[in-house]
């Protein structure tokens, strides 16, 4: 047997003794959210960005799907984060297309990242503008009132979260713009969170046949641990029958998060329950938020199931990362991929 014959098997073994179920574990009362809990008619609502609130509670950033096929931004707010949602009565964040042209065509998957040092929300949306999907960036302390920064990334440029502290004097925003190499995430950074620069990649789409070849992009907002920003992303398959979204998993240096430390080679989390594998878009799970409990580990990940309805799974981050430790490498040994 060669050297990388050996290698392969290695990695065959780990892959077939490796458990998934155990890692993000699905609510017993998914889907939490659908079109029916909407207070006005929508069509869906999914992929809500998420935070907690100054009193405890959880409020999801909805995206909101009407029955024209824009999107807008509804809040909900609930004291356990799983039931007894409060959904504003009107859209929360509207498409202003006179002010912000590149909102036309509505604003999607909104990211929201808490700023200690600004003692605000920070709200990074797509807006679907004539040019296709940008970047916007809105300030809120409280989800009533926003202070919008309009497009900060052109076209065609989404799936963007802030981190929540400045790096080295800046900060610094991930997004995934498409170019001609492909759709891989990026990090850029700001003075002052206008004018953007220094980008890098960050994560790169495998190709061939891997699961996430070709696209990705950041799901919610980095989770900042002592081992470095541990980051969910999702892997785009497409297939002859439509695309497949699942979450895979990657850790990043805590001082140049441009660094990726370690990368898992399976995804983590894929379509199963029927409401994820069935609805207007099918095979979508799409987190664009998550919240952590008082214990330090515990995260609740909000997701976007199918395109149709927000579901809820609960994870421990400490397992995350020993799940990474085991099944995870280091990306400067992955040159054969690329
Ligand atoms: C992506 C985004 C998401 C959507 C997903 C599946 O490109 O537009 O908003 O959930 O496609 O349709």
């Amino acid at each position: 047997m060669t050297k990388s014959d050996a290698a392969n098997e290695t990695v065959l073994m780990k892959l077939a003794s490796t458990s998934y179920e155990s890692l993000l574990l699905r609510h017993s009362g998914n889907p939490i959210l659908t079109a029916k809990d909407w207070p006005y008619t929508i069509n869906s609502v999914f992929n809500a960005g998420a935070t907690l609130l100054a009193d405890g509670s959880t409020l999801l950033l909805c995206r909101v799907e009407d029955r024209r096929g824009l999107s807008h931004l509804c809040a909900a707010r609930s004291r356990n984060g799983v039931d007894g949602w409060e959904i504003d009565r009107e859209p929360t964040l509207m498409p202003s297309p006179k002010e912000y042209p590149e909102e036309i065509w509505g604003v999607e998957d909104p990211r929201i990242t808490f700023v200690p040092e600004l003692q605000q929300y920070v709200v990074t949306y797509t807006s679907y503008s004539r040019g296709g999907p940008g970047v916007s960036l809105a300030l809120t302390k409280d989800f009533r009132s926003f202070e919008r920064y309009g497009v900060i990334m052109p076209p065609d440029d989404k799936d963007s979260a802030l981190l929540p502290r400045r790096i080295d004097g800046c900060w610094a925003l991930i997004h995934r713009p498409m170019t001609t190499l492909g759709a891989h995430m990026w990090i850029s950074y700001s003075p002052d969170l206008r004018y953007w620069g220094r980008h890098r990649l960050m994560l790169e789409a495998r190709r061939g046949a891997w699961w996430d070849a070709n696209k990705i992009g950041l799901s919610p907002p980095p989770i900042e641990t002592s081992r470095g920003w541990l980051v969910f992303y999702h892997g785009v398959r497409h297939t002859p029958s439509g695309c497949l979204y699942r979450l895979g998993l990657a850790l990043f240096d805590l001082e140049n998060p441009a660094k990726c430390l370690l990368r898992g080679d399976s995804w983590i989390f894929g379509p199963e329950a029927d409401y994820e594998r069935h609805g207007d878009v099918n095979d979508v799970v799409f987190p664009c938020g998550y919240t952590m409990d008082p214990d330090g580990d515990t995260i609740n990940l909000y997701y976007g199931a199918a395109d149709c309805s927000i579901a809820l799974a609960r994870a421990s981050v400490g397992s995350l990362l020993t799940w990474l430790d085991t099944n995870g490498c280091c990306e400067r040994r992955r040159d054969q991929d690329r």
